[in-house]
């Protein structure tokens, strides 16, 4: 077998010769970022971004110590402290040329669950300007109908209750910002990087309501000294594969326990509202602007409520990919009239951006076929994505007389999911979602009352009370149950 090397900071001298590795000093960066939710997504992307910076210009302030506040955090906290936090990206491109680095932003990492109070004191220290999270659309504890803080969930109380040790995010955020100000630091700026419409102003709105009821006092402070700079983020990136493990030690020769795939495009807007200061991602390709609001909107109603209909409507046709789904011309052809027909009229205008134009980049980059997608991902948390991603086009196209049948299909294929948990063929589906008993339990009235499922407000609001809505969902959970062969159904309603 071919000798490998290690991925560590006293290997890269070695490692330059076989692939591209950080050109700046390490021994030398700060940490100016804590980041909590080192997940793919945030190594592929601001921690991409931050690498290239620190690569292209002096940024040494602006390294990043990772966070993960649960157990389940452990293995990619091992993991990357056994690589001194290395790590490497491949960005694997449609037509099969694949690059790849080594990032080097990453310089720390802690474990809420071990040790709170380290968290909370990194956060604190007079170095950290950022808190950045990647905590996904759930991890804000919002009530999905309501958008409100929901402070009946026990973690809440927890966190209330034993504030120096908390186990939710706010709980830390909160514990942290109440030590800068007691040590008479500024706030930092938090920062969100999940898919939600104004996830700033969402995170903001979150921890004051926690604030408030754990201190009111603080909680005007950081009211008026923390900024929360809402931004779109983007860049499809899948969950890590053996085989892309396998692949940097048979082709480079690099033992890497977890590297991150992603695809070559890449897109940051952010509203330029900082605390204090902030790494300049203008010079690498990130965006500020003054209003994010339309790049958010596009991305998440379309990109991401795409990604949605091809996940629950390709799960039970027996899909595995979503780039096996849209080269299924039927699956493409159906996305494109949704986005064409129900989620592009309730859009506003993009500065600069032509919406036809971006909708055929869509479909290419869901149809790289290097980059396999799992569906299972897509629809992991559907509780918590479709209320953000989809429901809201159907609310829209209702109170403007607009198309709606192709996200209801969606809508009652997610109750026949729900529902069997199988496929067509009748294999079971790997469904992860907090809200999964309810969603089954729901989902299992169907046969005695067709909108059992739709009606569980906290998801769907008002929506089974719509006749408009109802009818049509009627119809079409009837059809689906009767005959579980998606497509034909898909077919039925594009050539209806
Ligand atoms: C996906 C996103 O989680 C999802 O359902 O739509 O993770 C998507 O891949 C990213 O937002 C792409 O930027």
């Amino acid at each position: 077998m071919k000798e490998t090397i290690k991925l560590k900071q006293e290997n890269l001298p070695l490692l330059a010769a076989k692939i591209t590795c950080p050109s700046y000093d390490r021994s030398k960066i700060k940490a100016g970022i804590v980041h909590i939710g080192v997940g793919g997504f945030h190594r592929s992307h601001e921690a991409y971004y931050t690498h290239v910076l620190m690569n292209e210009t002096e940024a040494s302030d602006w390294g990043i110590c990772g966070v993960g506040l649960r157990e389940v955090d452990r293995k990619i906290c091992d993991t990357l402290k056994a690589q001194d936090y290395l790590y490497t990206l491949i960005v694997r491109h449609p037509r099969g040329d694949v690059e790849t680095c080594v990032i080097g932003s990453l310089v720390d990492f802690l474990l809420g669950c071990d040790d709170p109070g380290a968290v909370i004191d990194k956060m604190a220290s007079a170095d950290t300007q950022i808190v950045s999270l990647t905590i996904t659309e759930g991890g804000y504890n919002f009530n999905p109908a309501t958008g409100e803080f929901e402070l009946g969930n026990p973690g809440v109380q927890h966190d209330l209750d034993n504030p120096s040790s908390p186990k939710m995010v706010f709980g830390y955020l909160t514990a942290a910002l109440k030590k800068r100000r007691a040590m008479g630091l500024p706030a930092f700026t938090i920062q969100s990087c999940d898919n939600i419409q104004h996830n700033g102003d969402m995170a903001r709105k979150m921890l004051l309501t926690f604030a408030y009821k754990q201190d009111a006092e603080l909680a005007r402070w950081i009211e008026s000294e923390v900024c929360f700079p809402n931004a779109m983020v983007d860049r499809i990136t899948p969950v890590t594969t053996p085989e892309d493990i396998a692949y940097l030690r048979t082709e480079i020769g690099l033992e890497d326990q977890w590297p991150v795939t992603c695809e070559p495009f890449t897109q940051w807007v952010i509203e330029d509202n900082f605390s204090s200061g902030r790494p300049a991602w203008e010079k690498v390709g990130a965006q500020f602007v003054t209003d994010v609001t339309p790049y958010e909107k596009m991305k998440i109603r379309l990109l991401n409520a795409g990604h949605s209909v091809l996940g629950l409507l390709g799960s039970i046709h027996g899909h595995q990919t979503i780039d096996g789904c849209v080269a299924d011309p039927l699956f493409a052809t159906y996305l494109r009239r949704f986005m064409d027909t129900e989620a592009t009229p309730v859009l506003d205008p993009v500065d600069g951006v032509e919406l036809e134009a971006y909708k055929d980049s869509l479909i290419e980059r869901f149809g790289n076929p290097n980059i396999k997608d799992n569906l299972a991902r897509i629809c992991l948390e559907s509780s918590a994505k479709l209320p953000k991603f989809l429901i809201p086009t159907i609310h829209e196209n209702l109170a403007q007389g607009g198309s709606i049948k192709y996200a209801t299909l969606v809508v009652a294929a997610w109750c026949l999911y729900s529902d069997k948990g199988r496929n067509r063929h009748g294999v079971e589906l790997d469904i992860v979602d907090a809200m999964k008993d309810e969603l089954h339990q729901a989902a299992t009235g169907t046969a005695d009352d067709p909108l059992a499922f739709i009606r569980l407000k906290t998801i769907f609001g008002d929506l089974a009370s719509n006749q408009a809505f109802t009818g049509l969902y009627t119809k079409m959970i009837h059809a689906i149950y009767e005959d579980t062969d998606i497509a034909r159904q898909m077919q039925k309603i594009l050539s209806a």
